[in-house]
């Protein structure tokens, strides 16, 4: 199984991060991004958005990391990332949404202005960060996981760019829940970071 990949992507490591949870191997096809591979022929018949990740496994092709990690945990990872009950599913993909929404627009956002270089509105993206931070912070208050009360794939796409945050100059040290949390994640075994977490 195949991952088209980029070391410093949020976006590629929840599935990195996934797969070492769950203890899949996975084949890393390092993407050169700087160059716009991405936006190349070979790339754009794999995924025609012109974005990393993308996975492949066999015949299947997917973009967007929650879809992957959705693919991922249904055929490897089992029922306990990836909840039968509706309520529970449902659950579960409330994060999902969230990681390629709130998250996406505001921790990420920051991050490619601040570390990339990226022309956005860090006014926004800040507001957008800490909005979502503390929204998540007093959920936390109340639950040890994201949802269904254990780990699933709803840590794995919510957790990577909150714990780059800082590269974007958003600051969580004070949500205390989110901390706990983020210490929670990392002791599971099969944990792997990304560079800057
Ligand atoms: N919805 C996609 C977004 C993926 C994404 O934005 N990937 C970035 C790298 S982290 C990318 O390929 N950007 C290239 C572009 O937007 O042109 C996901 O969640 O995987």
């Amino acid at each position: 199984m195949k991952l088209y990949d980029l070391a410093l992507s949020g976006n590629c490591y929840k599935v990195r991060l996934f797969a070492s949870l769950i203890d899949i191997p996975l084949e890393i096809v390092p993407v050169d991004f700087m160059q716009g591979e991405h936006k190349k022929e070979a790339m754009l018949k794999l995924n025609p958005w012109g974005e990393i990740p993308v996975l492949e496994d066999g015949s299947v092709i997917l973009r967007d990391a929650q879809a992957i990690l959705v693919y991922l945990a249904n055929k490897y990872g089992g029922e306990a990332w990836w909840p039968n009950e509706a309520h529970l599913q449902a659950d579960v993909m409330q994060w999902l949404s969230t990681a390629s929404n709130e998250i996406q627009h505001g921790p990420n956002v920051a991050r490619l202005i601040k570390k990339f270089g990226f022309e956005s509105d860090l006014t926004q993206s800040l507001e957008r960060s800490y909005k979502i931070l503390a929204l998540i912070d007093d959920h936390l208050a109340h639950h040890n996981w994201l949802a269904a009360s254990r780990p699933t794939i709803a840590d794995c796409a919510v957790y990577p760019y909150i714990s780059i945050a800082h590269e974007g100059e958003v600051a969580i040290d004070s949500y205390s829940n989110i901390k706990a949390w983020m210490n929670r994640l990392e002791q599971l075994p099969g944990y792997v970071s990304m560079p800057g977490n």
